[in-house]
């Protein structure tokens, strides 16, 4: 009996040995996965339609290539080095940002760096020390000098349309100049007018503190009280929010459609003045491509981190003319949804 026993132990034993000699000899089990990629957000005014359309886009990019979004208006210094501390803590790789000041470009670079979080600037590009464009830090914004060109020229056309005489009419150029992307946009504006033959002394800068609606009316205010004389206006800003501003503050003063042509850029952020059943004097607006700046970004971002490929180091964007006889098919084209 106890040889029987001692016998079976052993085929038992030896049966249990080859079983898991077959088990090591198949294919090893997969590695546990890979964490979820992780990739920030910032934009230094969530409130305006452009951002959201930003963070729709990207949102869109998160979902299609499997990576984990965090979205984060930022409107200063202090919330943006706080939340690139957050991203990092949450396990992040990375993080495309429009900052609240191009000033903090350093700031951001350097606690991105500490942070061993990868960095993508849209749309604003960050300003060294001695307010040079940093090269460095990887960017995509807007052909900011041509676009604007596009709105000089189809004021000017506007003009010629309506046949507004030089003499009748003038130019509120809503400016945000502290910001190289506007300032080129205006720049671009005021040059093509100027080389369609307008008078140089009849285009006014309107100097805003902010590019926003409130303070763009306001500057506009201003510039009014100087020039009562004017019959005809044609506006241009650096996007839709500055010519919104302006169209509001000369509706203010009796001037609408039958006398004011406003241009603005962005295209998102003018949708709910081109459904007003009545025309205003805000005529059409640069639609730019917010799925380049939203999608892209993150793509490259995210390519960056799980391949290493980085991404070029400046990339700029176009844009297309939207007026009331078209946006809602080019919104839908470009798969807008409002
Ligand atoms: C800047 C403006 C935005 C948009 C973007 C492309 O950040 O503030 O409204 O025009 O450039």
């Amino acid at each position: 009996m106890k040889y029987l026993l001692l016998s079976l132990l052993l085929v038992a034993s030896t049966l249990l040995a080859a079983c898991s000699k077959e088990n090591s000899a198949q294919p090893s089990a997969p590695a546990p996965a890979a964490p979820r990629i992780k990739l920030g957000f910032l934009v230094k005014q969530p409130e305006e339609p452009w951002f959201q359309l930003e963070w729709q886009f990207a949102d869109e990019a998160a979902k299609k290539l499997g990576f984990d979004l965090v979205k984060i208006g930022a409107a200063d210094g202090e919330k943006v080095l706080a939340a690139i501390d957050n991203l990092a803590a949450q396990g992040a790789q990375g993080f495309v940002i429009c900052t609240p000041d191009v000033r903090l470009g350093p700031a951001i670079a350097a606690r991105a760096k500490a942070k061993d979080l990868k960095l993508f600037s849209v749309d604003d590009r960050f300003l060294d020390k001695d307010g040079k464009a940093i090269e460095d830090v990887h960017y995509l914004g807007i052909s900011a000098g041509k676009i604007g060109t596009s709105v000089g020229v189809a004021l000017a056309a506007a003009q010629k349309k309506r046949g507004w005489t030089n003499a009748d009419t003038a130019v509120i150029a809503v400016t945000y100049e502290e910001l190289e992307t506007a300032k080129e946009r205006t720049d671009g504006a005021i040059e093509a007018l100027k080389s369609a033959g307008f008078p140089a002394e009849r285009i006014f800068k309107a100097p805003t503190p902010k590019p926003e609606i409130p303070a763009a009316l306001d500057a506009t205010n201003a510039l009014l009280t100087q020039h009562g004389d004017v019959k005809k206006w044609l506006v241009c800003g650096m996007n839709d929010n500055a010519v919104l501003g302006a169209v509001r503050a000369l509706e203010g003063r009796g001037f609408g459609a039958e006398s004011v042509v406003g241009i603005g850029i962005n295209g998102s952020d003018c949708i709910v003045e081109l459904e007003k059943t009545k025309p205003t004097g805000f005529y059409a607006s640069v639609l730019l491509s917010a799925k380049q700046h939203g999608y892209q970004t993150c793509e490259m971002l995210y390519r960056w981190v799980k391949d290493g490929v980085e991404p070029p180091k400046d990339t700029r964007t176009t844009g297309v003319l939207i007026d009331r006889s078209n946006f809602q098919k080019v919104l839908a084209e470009q798969g807008i949804k409002h």
